[in-house]
């Protein structure tokens, strides 16, 4: 057997640089890195000298750099991904949270933090956390239960195994996830004579499980059964590449469509079988034709709470549960009939059992209602110049401000609910939210991900000023890279829906808005001033129309350029929308939490 003497380092980046996509690109794209004693003399050495075939990134955090790493990935619909590596310690812990996201999200992103010395000699290294009782643990056990494959390498050879398996999961569409290979930093350094044959290009091809027969055929049986499905369409159908094929099921059985928030622009939004968005934040067209759905058809979800509207949406009390997923554990949700497949060959090979079956289309009032509902709340305000605009109207003017290629995105706070319910979504991928693990701070490192991905397209960051204030160093990040995004921060100077969400639950307004923490000055902060400090071109907009001028003035920009505009944070959408399952207190001295307390237990009776 050839071999090749090289650090463990050296071989774990000449493999990465040699495993391909069906597209023949690198399936990993670059690594992002913070070094530190655990990764410097090893990857540092090693990613130095593979520079040219795997490149290099810096960031300004850990968790940021991992954002952008799996904004990349969703971005290209699991099709690539990228490598963050961190020192031992905090930069590990650091990219917990990262991996919690990537986790929830079903996204391949390679972790690789630095770990402790495998051989012991200089124990306790700094940094490391010391278990009275086992030998074994370092801080990144952390990661086991938000990574979908973990190893530890404390000997060189196990990257023989362990990298091909890493490679395995982030390229199968079932099991998708972040991936750990917790690195011990001398073992990095440790020379190994590693087979040659270990380094050859390879390609990783993307499963296309077809269905089981029985359970195709039951399925069959299931949708020519019903009067009235509707198909709830997941992120997996982006994942699958079955936009087309969906349309294509949809329009030839006359099934209306409705979409989650990964889900959302599978199809454009003025498609006629569109019915919007779906759930606790959806349209009251997709809610209505949900609740009386007798099947609800299943694509590529995982039926999370806020596309059930925590089990109380799907009222017909005869209706049915059919999950297409390539992953059994969403196939069997909620009782559901699994259809274990990919979406694209499930959906083909249903339609062709189907023939000619066709579903009672449903009527178009109800997405005409909707639209004519959205657009109110959108349009820039006329006449009384003083009132502070809403979120909604933000959305209205950076809706006009957007152009077919553009990507809106966003994670957290107001802005996902409201975007979900008014965002007209055109192609494919014009719809980017994160909202899995909803994660304040994934914004603009995500964005810049996103530009990473699809540098052609405009990329537009929907922020709120608590998101901005939990994570924006990658800002100055996009300024050093020439990464164009631009950036929409709304300062309504608090946790504006949490604070709603509070009030709504009977609470008083309490430590959410700024005004109403603990302070002794009043929190002002000047959002221009800082993004200009970082780098990026930033204006105030004093309301909607300056907004519309600042964002005009945007797409002219090289770099980030941020635009910051005053937002009232009280209102929100009242059209459509579904109830949440958030518990409210059995008892309390305050009556408005006895009376939501009343609510909460007569919609608790809806669930089924
Ligand atoms: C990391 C993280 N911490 C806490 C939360 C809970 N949370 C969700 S939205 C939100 C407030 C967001 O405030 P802001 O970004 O200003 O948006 P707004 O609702 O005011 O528009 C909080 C605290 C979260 N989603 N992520
Ligand atoms: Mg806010």
């Amino acid at each position: 057997m050839k071999t090749v003497r090289l650090t463990a380092a050296q071989a774990a980046t000449r493999y990465i640089a040699a495993q391909m996509n069906e597209e023949d690109e690198p399936f990993i794209a670059g690594m992002w890195a913070i070094f530190g004693h655990g990764n410097v003399a090893g990857l540092g050495e090693a990613l130095y000298a593979a520079r040219d075939t795997l490149p290099t990134w810096r960031g300004h955090n850990e968790q940021g750099m991992a954002h952008a790493a799996i904004a990349y990935a969703k971005q290209l619909g699991r099709r690539r991904a990228m490598a963050v590596t961190s020192s031992i310690g905090p930069g590990a812990t650091n990219m917990v949270t990262a991996a919690a996201l990537a986790h929830v999200n079903r996204l391949p992103v390679l972790f690789m933090p630095g770990d402790v010395f495998a051989n012991r000699g200089p124990d306790p290294v700094l940094q490391q956390v010391e278990d009275f009782g086992d030998g074994t643990v370092s801080v990144n056990d952390c990661f086991r239960p938000v990574s979908r494959y973990f190893d530890r390498i404390s000997r060189p050879e196990h990257l023989l195994t362990a990298l091909p398996r890493a490679f395995r999961v982030m390229t199968d569409p079932a099991e998708c996830g972040p991936v750990t290979l917790a690195f011990c930093q001398d073992v990095q350094a440790e020379a190994y004579d590693w087979p040659e044959s270990f380094f050859e290009e390879r390609i990783w091809r993307r499963r296309r499980p077809h269905p089981d027969e029985v359970e195709l055929a039951a399925a069959v049986e299931a949708i020519r059964a019903s009067s009235r499905p509707v198909i709830v369409a997941g992120g997996g159908v982006h994942y699958a590449g079955a936009c087309e094929a969906l349309k294509a099921f949809a329009e030839k059985h006359a099934i209306p469509i409705v979409e989650t928030q990964a889900g959302k622009s599978a199809l454009p939004w003025d498609h006629p079988l569109n019915l919007g968005p779906v759930g606790v934040t959806g349209a009251a067209s997709a809610n209505a034709v949900c609740a009386e759905a007798d099947l609800v058809f299943g694509v590529g979800t995982r039926f999370q709470d806020f596309t059930t509207g925590s089990w109380a949406l799907f009222k017909n009390p005869s209706r049915k549960l059919l999950a297409l997923n390539v992953q059994p554990y969403d196939g069997y949700k909620h009782d559901a009939q699994p259809l274990v497949a990919d979406a694209r060959v499930g959906l083909d090979l249903l339609s062709k059992a189907l023939g000619g079956w066709t579903a009672q289309a449903p009527d178009p009032a109800f997405k005409a209602n909707w639209f004519a509902a959205a657009d109110a709340v959108t349009q820039a305000p006329s006449g009384d110049g003083n009132a502070l605009p809403s979120d909604m109207q933000v959305i209205g003017a950076v809706q006009r401000a957007a152009r077919e290629d553009t990507v809106v995105m966003c994670a957290a706070g107001t802005m996902p609910g409201e975007l979900h319910k008014l965002w007209k979504a055109g192609r494919p991928g014009s719809y980017h939210m994160e909202y899995g693990y909803s994660c304040m701070g994934y914004e603009i490192a995500g964005g810049m991900g996103i530009k990473m991905a699809e540098p052609a397209r405009d990329v537009i960051v929907m922020v709120g000023d608590g998101s901005y204030m939990m994570m924006n160093s990658e800002l100055a990040t996009a300024v050093m890279m020439g990464i164009k995004i631009t950036v929409v921060i709304t300062d309504n100077r608090g946790y504006g829906c949490i604070n709603r969400l509070q009030m709504s639950t009977g609470g008083a307004e309490f430590n959410n808005l700024l005004d109403h923490a603990q302070h002794a000055n009043p929190s002002r902060i000047d959002f221009v001033g800082h993004a200009t400090s970082m780098g990026a071109t930033a204006r105030k907009a004093g309301s909607i129309a300056e907004l519309e001028g600042a964002l005009a003035e945007a797409r002219e920009a090289d770099g980030p350029f941020v635009v910051v505009i005053d937002t009232d944070p009280y209102p929100s959408t009242e059209a459509g929308g579904h109830w949440w399952d958030v518990a409210v207190p059995e008892t309390s001295n305050r009556e408005e939490v006895r009376a939501a307390r009343k609510r909460y237990e007569a919609m608790l009776k809806e669930r089924n």
